[in-house]
């Protein structure tokens, strides 16, 4: 029955607060109040933090209450993004830029006492993503919100984010990231909302008033609670909503099914019920198949498509128009599992017939793939995934069949291509990219030589198979967080020179080109990269109490630890550099300071990962205490990477190392982060680098090293790393230091794996590309030299990076993809 109010005040919209510093104060000290119990004289800094993001929420609240209305009343088409990781960062000060209201509570909370820095220092960033997979799903969620399409993020509001990273003696050591521990305030749970998500049992057939149909009887469930955050547009006031699940112990759950009335037993079955969201799999791009993490992938997708089908749509949906509704972004393989689910709400719960369902599942979801990397592609042993989902092993093995028939109808029975092409492979695994490629509308690669690949190399016979459905989307970065908030003077001096504008119309930056040689324009260029190299410098000295030298060459390589990014590639050049300066084959003053900063976590499991992280402190250690090299070479190895030090990091560098095995990344969007805050890259022609390359010109881009297929032949003929160690003398001497101990207190054995790994096996060629990445190294010190020319290349990368937006990465997945326009 619909609410009856009477009083005007509950008549009328949604009220936010008075946009001034008056109405700010007063909603804020109302908020510590009457939110946090405790006057301003004797609240802490947590209580003034939350009180100040409250304060924030109250005036995004009306705008968010309004959308949510429209986007039910109007019920026009929209995005359900199901991610497994949104890695968001610091929320506060994205959601004071979307309100415009930075400047008004700056003031505002000076004139309680307070300073706004102090206050936002305290938020812990919410980490619930490995690296660029989920970074990505939080610049989309934004660019969508910006853009005012109707949609809603999904995922897993996990208790334990990405691991802490700390080092001890120079090698990782991994903590508990609680990020929860003093609480968030930006999640609304909603408890009473919850989904019952089943696990286990057996399917049986029934009689339905003469239809045979079939029932699953699982048999254990949890329930999945709702938190709801607000996903603000840029000053545009919309406020979408981001979804993410956390499992809880139903009643039922502990007592009737799994034990007979035992406490203790209770209680652990309780445990095993929350433990579905209790972390997050801290493995990027390498996925271990462990039954935890199916039950995390089924618990979000399945919660998420219920909520959709069963909450957000009208109770007389006409399910046949699902696909003119929503529309079901599967981010990698991660969610692919709500493809049979779909199904089986389609057929078993709301009874259509089985064409029909499928029908209607083909057109609802579309597939992202974000790798190439063959033990990247995720598969699931028939048998496990049996025991824990029996219905949707069925349905997958019919969705199959039928694709296979559907096969054999085209090209007869050419066996061959039906082993290669079955969802299901020959020793019994479920291919989760397969089964995303059979059901989705369009399967989209994240680059342009990366969707190149998939379609040649990954799955051919599907393209072969599915004329047009294979696309690509360039991936992109917000430029809210990446340019307007981690680099304010950088985003003055363009509002400066080409106006206001710009920041949602990211192309706008090539006017910037006008002023590639104007020199009050370099100066100022200049000024902020320094400004923001001094802020590096105070972060660093705050965090972690290094000293970064401000005359230095700032040369950047942040990202996850992986051999296929070629960390080990980057310290050889620094050995290199260092050993011509300890050997006095070169004199300090011949080499262009440089001061080299590494960021990445390796996945606790990847102990060839952790071994590289381990030489590069010690190689750190040893360069910045050797005093014939100081001044003029130092490392610096930050440990914890995150959202919040990349905001830092970015905008104060000047070159920018993307230097993966051409064909194993399959974008980096990195990349795209320095090439906007006006850093230069020295890459390899792989992922995004490509198009940065042919954007910014040859000539503002350092490439080197084997093109893809270059590599693809190299890898035919038989690579033999031990040759280039012979023909590169420097490239010998660089793997001899380790070897002899140089940086493990003259114990050769310690770094032994790495070395030898490199010289007999070097999975990723990095010995092959070392001769023209010292090269192009040169390249680097030559145009570092001549000021003016450097600071014109970095301004046209600037000027033309526009295109990475994820402002473009969006529009383009809704004309090519998901057809859901802006709601105006
Ligand atoms: O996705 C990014 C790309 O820019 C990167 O090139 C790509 O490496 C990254 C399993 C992954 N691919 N696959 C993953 C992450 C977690 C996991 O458990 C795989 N991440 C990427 C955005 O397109």
């Amino acid at each position: 029955p619909r609410l009856q109010p009477t009083h005007p005040i509950a008549l009328a919209p949604v009220q936010s607060p008075e946009p001034t510093v008056d109405g700010f104060v007063t909603q804020y000290l109302r908020n510590l109040n009457n939110g946090r119990g405790v006057a301003l004289s004797t609240s802490t800094v947590n209580d003034r933090y939350f009180a100040l993001a409250a304060t924030v929420r109250d005036y995004l609240m009306a705008r968010w209450l309004e959308d949510v209305r429209r986007q039910r009343s109007t019920q026009a088409k929209g995005v359900a993004y199901l991610s497994a990781e949104y890695l968001l960062g610091r929320q506060l000060d994205n959601n004071l830029l979307a309100t415009g209201l930075t400047d008004i509570a700056a003031e505002a909370l000076v004139a309680c006492g307070l300073d706004l820095e102090d206050v936002r220092a305290l938020e812990v960033e919410p980490g619930l993503g490995n690296g660029g997979l989920g970074r990505l799903a939080a610049c989309f969620i934004d660019s969508l919100a910006t853009l005012g399409v109707p949609s809603i993020g999904y995922g897993i509001r996990y208790e334990y984010g990405i691991f802490r990273q700390t080092f001890v003696d120079g090698q990782q050591v991994e903590q508990a990231d609680s990020w929860l521990a003093l609480g968030s305030p930006w999640e609304f749970p909603h408890p009473e909302a919850a989904q019952t998500i089943s696990f286990g049992g057996h399917t049986e057939q029934y009689d339905d008033e003469g239809v045979t149909r079939t029932r699953w009887v699982p048999s254990w469930n949890v329930l999945a609670v709702p938190y709801n955050y607000m996903v603000p547009g840029y000053h545009n006031g919309r406020v979408n909503t981001l979804r993410l699940w956390s499992a809880q112990a139903t009643q039922g759950f502990d007592l009737r099914v799994f034990n007979a009335g035992d406490y203790q037993e209770a209680v652990r079955a309780q445990t095993y019920a929350e433990n579905i969201s209790k972390v997050l799999y801290p493995e990027d791009s390498t996925p271990q198949g462990k039954e935890l993490r199916l039950q995390q992938q089924y618990f979000f997708v399945a919660a998420s498509i219920s909520d959709f089908v069963n909450l957000i749509l009208p109770s007389d949906f006409d399910l046949a128009k699902l696909p003119d509704r929503v529309i079901f972004q599967l981010n990698d393989t991660h969610p692919v599992i709500g493809v049979p689910e779909l199904m089986r709400v389609l057929v078993d719960e709301k009874k259509l017939e089985w064409d029909a369902a499928w029908q209607i599942t083909r057109q609802c979801f579309a597939y992202t793939c974000h790798t190439l990397l063959p033990e990247a592609l995720e598969v699931w042993p028939a048998d496990l995934l049996g025991r824990l989902l029996p219905r949707h092993l069925e349905i997958i093995y019919r969705i199959n069949d039928e694709f296979l028939d559907e096969v054999r109808e085209r090209f007869g029975d050419d066996e061959e291509r039906i082993r290669r092409m079955s969802i299901i492979s020959p020793d019994g695994a479920v291919r989760m990219a397969y089964l995303a490629t059979v059901a989705g509308s369009k399967v989209n690669g994240v680059a342009e030589l990366h969707s190149q690949l998939l379609r040649e190399k990954v799955l051919p016979d599907f393209d072969e198979f599915f004329p047009g459905k294979f696309t690509n989307v360039t991936n992109g970065v917000t430029p809210r967080r990446f340019i307007r908030l981690a680099n304010p003077g950088l985003s003055r001096l363009i509002t400066d020179t080409i106006g206001p504008g710009w920041l949602t119309d990211l192309d706008r930056l090539r006017e910037l080109e006008d002023y590639a040689d104007d020199t009050a324009f370099h100066a100022a260029f200049r000024a902020v990269k320094a400004s923001n190299k001094r802020v590096l410098a105070r972060t660093l000295a705050d965090r972690d109490g290094f000293t970064v030298a401000d005359d230095h060459l700032l040369d950047v390589m942040v990202k996850r630890l992986h051999e296929y990014k070629r960390q080990t590639l980057k310290l050889l050049h620094i050995i290199t550099e260092y050993d011509a300066i300890a050997s006095g084959r070169v004199t300090p003053d011949q080499v262009t300071p440089r001061t080299f900063v590494f960021g990445a976590k390796a996945a606790p499991g990847y102990a060839m990962a952790k071994r590289i992280i381990h030489l590069i402190n010690a190689v750190g250690s040893v360069v910045n205490s050797d005093p014939r090299v100081e001044g003029r070479l130092a490392v610096l190895f930050p440990p914890n990477y995150n959202v919040t030090l990349a905001e830092r990091v970015v905008p104060a560098a000047d070159l920018s190392e993307q230097i993966s095995l051409a064909g194993k990344e399959a974008s980096g969007t990195g990349n795209m982060k320095f090439a906007l805050n006006g850093a230069l890259t020295i890459g390899t022609d792989d992922g995004a680098n490509v198009e940065i390359r042919e954007l910014v010109g040859d000539e503002n881009f350092f490439l080197f090293g084997m093109s893809e297929p270059e590599v693809a032949d190299l890898q035919t003929r038989g690579y033999h790393p031990i040759d280039f160690v012979r023909a590169d003398e420097n490239l010998s001497r660089a793997l001899d230091l380790v070897s002899s101990g140089a940086f493990s207190g003259g114990d050769g054995s310690v770094f032994e794996p790495v070395v030898s790994n490199l010289i007999h096996h070097d999975p990723f060629m990095a010995l092959a590309d070392y001769t023209d990445y010292i090269a192009a190294q040169k390249r680097v010190d030559a145009l570092y030299a001549d000021q003016d020319a450097w600071t014109r290349a970095a301004i046209l990368n600037v000027a033309r990076c526009g295109f990475f937006s994820s402002d473009r990465s969006m529009r383009d997945y809704i004309d090519r993809i998901w057809h859901t326009p802006p709601l105006v």
